[in-house]
C-alpha cells in the first residue's frame, strides 16, 4: 500500500530545470510531522490473510523492485504524475497495480495503461469485490463505488504497518464529508454526505495502539476530518469520550463551530492545535467563494475562544480568490497578526477538476497554460486571477510567506502562547520554526519559477501595466 508523494528527485521538477543537483528542496520533499490515515485504513480493508507493507512517500521513496504482487497506491492530484510513473514500473515487472484517491476519482482516465484497476470514489465498498477479481486473477478496469460508504461497521485501522519515524503516527478519521459546499472544495466535485463513526469505535480504535510506541506516540493524535465539530452533539459526545484518554490530539472544524462552550470541551478532551480553514479575510472573497459561514468580523472572538483555553490556531490562507485587490493582498499579514492565528499557512488557490471554481475560471478564459500536477506546491500558479496581475499575485504570496515568518513575527506569537505556559510557547515556536522553513522553501521555489519563466504572456493586468 503506497501513499505517493512529491517525489524527491526530478530532473524537471515544476519545470525547472535550474535546481540544483535535481533535488526538490528536502522541505517539500519529506514531511515527518503526522501520519495520513488513508494508507492504515485501506490496509485494514484487505484481507488479515495477506502480507501487507505500507509506503509512505512523505517519509521515503518507494522502493519499485520490491517483492510484491499488487500495490495499492493512492494519490491527491498534486503527485499524480508520480503515481502515474510508479503503476507503469510496477505493471512492466508484472505486478499488479491498483489507483485509487481522490484524484483518481475525478479523472480516472489519467490512469489508464498505468493500473489494473481504477477506483473512482470511497473504497469500503469496492473493496470486496475487487480483492475477490484479484484473487481470482481478472481484474475489471473500473471499480466504482455507487454509493457512500457507512461508517457504522468499519476495521481497527492497521496502525501495525504504519511508519515509526512520524513524531505522530497515529492519525484516525471520526467524521466524513462536511455540510458546506466552497467553490474551491474537492467536496463540492466529489459530493461525500456527512457521516459519524459510532463513538464506541472511536474509542476501540484509538486504544489499539501497538506495543513497542513511545509515550508521545501512543499520546498524540491527529484526526484527519474535513470538519470533526460539524455535527456539534457528536462532537460533544466525542469531546465527552475522549476526555478520560487523556490524549492529545489536533482537528480540523470550521470557524462556525467554535463556541465557548466547545472550546471547553475540546480542551478538557487534550485537544492542543485547531485548524480552522479561514482561507481568507477578505468578506467580498468568502462570499464569492461560497464560504459564508466564515465571518471576517468573528474570526478574533472565535479564535480568543480557543486561546484562552489553551489551544493554538493553525490557518490556511488562500490568495487571489476573486475579491482579493492589490491593498488587500499588502495588508494579509498584518491582518492575521490582529486576529491571533498562531500559524498562518498560504497558499494560491487550486482549481481542482470538477470544482465550480475551476469551471467559473474556464468559463471566464482565466486558466493559464500550466499544469496543475507535476508536483504543485502551493506556490504554482494555473489561473489568472481577478484584480491583480498573475506576477503581482505570485510575489504577493512570496511576500506574505516571508513576512508571516520573519523573526519579530514569530517572536509575537511565541510570547502570546506564553499566558498558556513554558511548554505550549516552546511547542508554539517550534511549529513556526518548522512552517517558516516550509513557507520559505516554497517562496523561494515560487521565485525561482518566476525567474526562469519570465512575465506570463499577455497577462499583465490591463489596470496595472507598468506597475
Ligand atoms: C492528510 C491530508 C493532507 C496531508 C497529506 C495527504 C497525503 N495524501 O499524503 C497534507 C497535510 C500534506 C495535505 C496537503 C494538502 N492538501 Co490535504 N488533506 C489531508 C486530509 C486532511 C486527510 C486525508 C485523509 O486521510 N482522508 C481520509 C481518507 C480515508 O480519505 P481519502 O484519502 O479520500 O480516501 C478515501 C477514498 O479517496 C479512497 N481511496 C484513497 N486512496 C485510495 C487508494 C486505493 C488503492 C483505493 C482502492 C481507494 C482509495 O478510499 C478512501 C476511503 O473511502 C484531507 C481531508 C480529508 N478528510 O480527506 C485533506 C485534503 C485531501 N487536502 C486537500 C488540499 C486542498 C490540500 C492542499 C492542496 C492544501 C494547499 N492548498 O496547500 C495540500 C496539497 C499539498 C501540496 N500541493 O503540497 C483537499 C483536497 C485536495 C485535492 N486536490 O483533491 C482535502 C480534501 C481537504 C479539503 N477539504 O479541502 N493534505
Ligand atoms: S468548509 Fe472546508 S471542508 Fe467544508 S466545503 Fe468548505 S473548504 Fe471544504
Amino acid at each position: 500500500m503506497i501513499l505517493v508523494w512529491r517525489p524527491k528527485n526530478v530532473p524537471d521538477w515544476q519545470g525547472s530545470t535550474a535546481l540544483q543537483a535535481s533535488q526538490v528542496p528536502p522541505a517539500l520533499a519529506h514531511d515527518r510531522t503526522a501520519a495520513p490515515y488513508t494508507a492504515v485504513h485501506i490496509a485494514s480493508l484487505l484481507p488479515r490473510s495477506w502480507d501487507i507493507s505500507v509506503v509512505h512517500e512523505c517519509i521515503r521513496e518507494t522502493d519499485v523492485s520490491m517483492n510484491v504482487d499488487v500495490v495499492f497506491l493512492s494519490t491527491m492530484d498534486f503527485c499524480a504524475p508520480r503515481a502515474r510513473q510508479l503503476g507503469r514500473t510496477f505493471r512492466a515487472r508484472g505486478v499488479k497495480v491498483v489507483v485509487g484517491g481522490l484524484y483518481p476519482s475525478l479523472n480516472p482516465a489519467y490512469f489508464e495503461g498505468s493500473a489494473d484497476a481504477i477506483v473512482v470514489g470511497e473504497a469500503e465498498t469496492v473493496m470486496p469485490r475487487l480483492t475477490a477479481d484479484l484473487m481470482a486473477g481478472r481484474m475489471n478496469g473500473l471499480y466504482r463505488a455507487e454509493a457512500p460508504a457507512g461508517l457504522n461497521d468499519l476495521p481497527v485501522p492497521r496502525y501495525d504497518l504504519v511508519e515509526r519515524d512520524f513524531a505522530v503516527p497515529l492519525g484516525y478519521e471520526v467524521t466524513r464529508g462536511c455540510p458546506f459546499s466552497c467553490s474551491f472544495c474537492v467536496l463540492s466535485a466529489v459530493p461525500t454526505p456527512v457521516r459519524q463513526r459510532p463513538i464506541a469505535h472511536v474509542v476501540r480504535d484509538l486504544a489499539n495502539v501497538p506495543a513497542g510506541w513511545s509515550w508521545t506516540q501512543r499520546k498524540m493524535i491527529t484526526f484527519w476530518d474535513n470538519n470533526i465539530g460539524a455535527n456539534r452533539a457528536y462532537f460533544r459526545a466525542l469531546c465527552e469520550a475522549l476526555t478520560p484518554m487523556k490524549r492529545y490530539w489536533s482537528a480540523q472544524t470550521s470557524l462556525d463551530t467554535l463556541t465557548e462552550e466547545s472550546a471547553r470541551l475540546m480542551a478538557r478532551a487534550g485537544c492542543r492545535y485547531v485548524y480552522v480553514g479561514l482561507e481568507s479575510l477578505s468578506a467580498d472573497s468568502l462570499r464569492i467563494a461560497n464560504k459564508r459561514h466564515n465571518r471576517v468580523h468573528e474570526y478574533r472572538r472565535r479564535i480568543d475562544y480557543l486561546h484562552q483555553h489553551g489551544i493554538a490556531v493553525m490557518s490556511i490562507f488562500l490568495l487571489g480568490l476573486d475579491g482579493d485587490t492589490p491593498e488587500y493582498l499588502r495588508t494579509v499579514p498584518d491582518l492575521i497578526d490582529e486576529i491571533g492565528v498562531d500559524i498562518p499557512v498560504f497558499s494560491l488557490p487550486v482549481p481542482i477538476e470538477g470544482t465550480p471554481f475551476r469551471a467559473q475560471l474556464a468559463a471566464e478564459g482565466r486558466l493559464l497554460p500550466g499544469d496543475l500536477l507535476d508536483g504543485s506546491d502551493s506556490a504554482q500558479l494555473v489561473f489568472r486571477p481577478r484584480h491583480v496581475s498573475p506576477e503581482e499575485l505570485e510575489l504577493s504570496l512570496a511576500y506574505c510567506m516571508r513576512r508571516s515568518y520573519s523573526a519579530w513575527r514569530i517572536a509575537r506569537r511565541v510570547a502570546r502562547r506564553l499566558r498558556n505556559g513554558v511548554l505550549p510557547a516552546v511547542n508554539t515556536f517550534l511549529v513556526n520554526r518548522w512552517y517558516g522553513r516550509y513557507q520559505r522553501a516554497v517562496a523561494l521555489t515560487g521565485i525561482r519559477r518566476i525567474h526562469e519563466r519570465g512575465s506570463w504572456p499577455g497577462t499583465a493586468h490591463p489596470d496595472r501595466t507598468g506597475g
